[in-house]
């Protein structure tokens, strides 16, 4: 089972798999947590690159850069954590790419599709959650921690961007849902957390 956490800033992801991860483990899961950027030791070299507000990046080199942690995280990380038979929960994947790269920076959805699948090998998540929310609350939210953690500087390039850019990647996410209902199942995030998890356990339990 490969599963993908997507949601705008601050839409309560960290929050919500750690909540999912003590129900797999009550129920005797074998799973592997990871996250994009950064789930691979090259990831981890990538990520402040891209995440770090002091710094220009143009939009093709944020992309493929995007891209070259997916390609490594995947090879690395995830097919072999699933050819072991575990469940991979994977905090963002290619879907933030299209939805952020594409909607947000206007890159062409379709073409980002098609460099996903080749990063990726082909490999798209058998689940993704989407955590939606309007975008001033997650963008509250996540200036908020990232005030009080003092992130603001080495992991707030994102966040420094408009609210019309987060407004464009929430409505990408879900065009994006509307586009494979089998696939995504969207989360309402200004519910509590507990409830929030509590309806993904539900959309879960088939397979458990
Ligand atoms: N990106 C990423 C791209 O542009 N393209 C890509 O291809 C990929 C993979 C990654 C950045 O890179 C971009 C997207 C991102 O901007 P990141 O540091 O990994 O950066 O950050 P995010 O993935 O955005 O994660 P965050 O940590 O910012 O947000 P979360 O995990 O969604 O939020 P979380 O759980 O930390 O919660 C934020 C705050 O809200 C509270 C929490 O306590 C916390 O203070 N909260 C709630 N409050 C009320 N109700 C709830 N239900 C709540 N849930 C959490």
């Amino acid at each position: 089972m490969f599963l993908t956490i997507e949601g705008i800033e601050g839409a309560g992801k960290s929050t919500f798999i750690g909540l999912l991860e003590d129900e797999l483990v009550k129920r005797g899961v074998d799973f592997l947590r990871t996250r994009e950027p950064g789930g691979c030791a090259l990831g981890r070299q990538i990520r402040p690159l891209l995440l770090d507000a002091s710094q220009k990046v143009s939009d093709r080199a944020e992309l493929f850069l995007f891209l070259a942690d997916r390609a490594q995280h995947v090879a690395d990380t995830i097919r072999p954590a699933l050819e072991r038979g575990q469940w991979v929960i994977c905090d963002r994947y290619a879907d933030s790419t299209i939805a952020y790269q594409g909607y947000g920076r206007g890159m062409d959805p379709e073409e980002l599709q098609k460099l996903n699948d080749y990063a990726t090998g082909g490999l798209w998540p058998d689940i993704t959650f989407l955590l939606d929310l309007p975008a001033e609350v997650g963008l509250g939210r996540a200036l908020a921690r990232n005030g009080r953690e003092g992130l603001t500087q080495s992991e707030g390039r994102f966040e420094a961007e408009a609210l019309a850019f987060h407004q464009r990647i929430r409505e990408g996410f879900l065009a994006r849902a509307a586009r494979w209902p089998q696939r995504f199942r969207v989360l309402d995030a200004a519910q509590t957390p507990d409830a929030i998890v509590a309806q993904a356990m539900k959309h879960l339990e088939p397979y458990l």
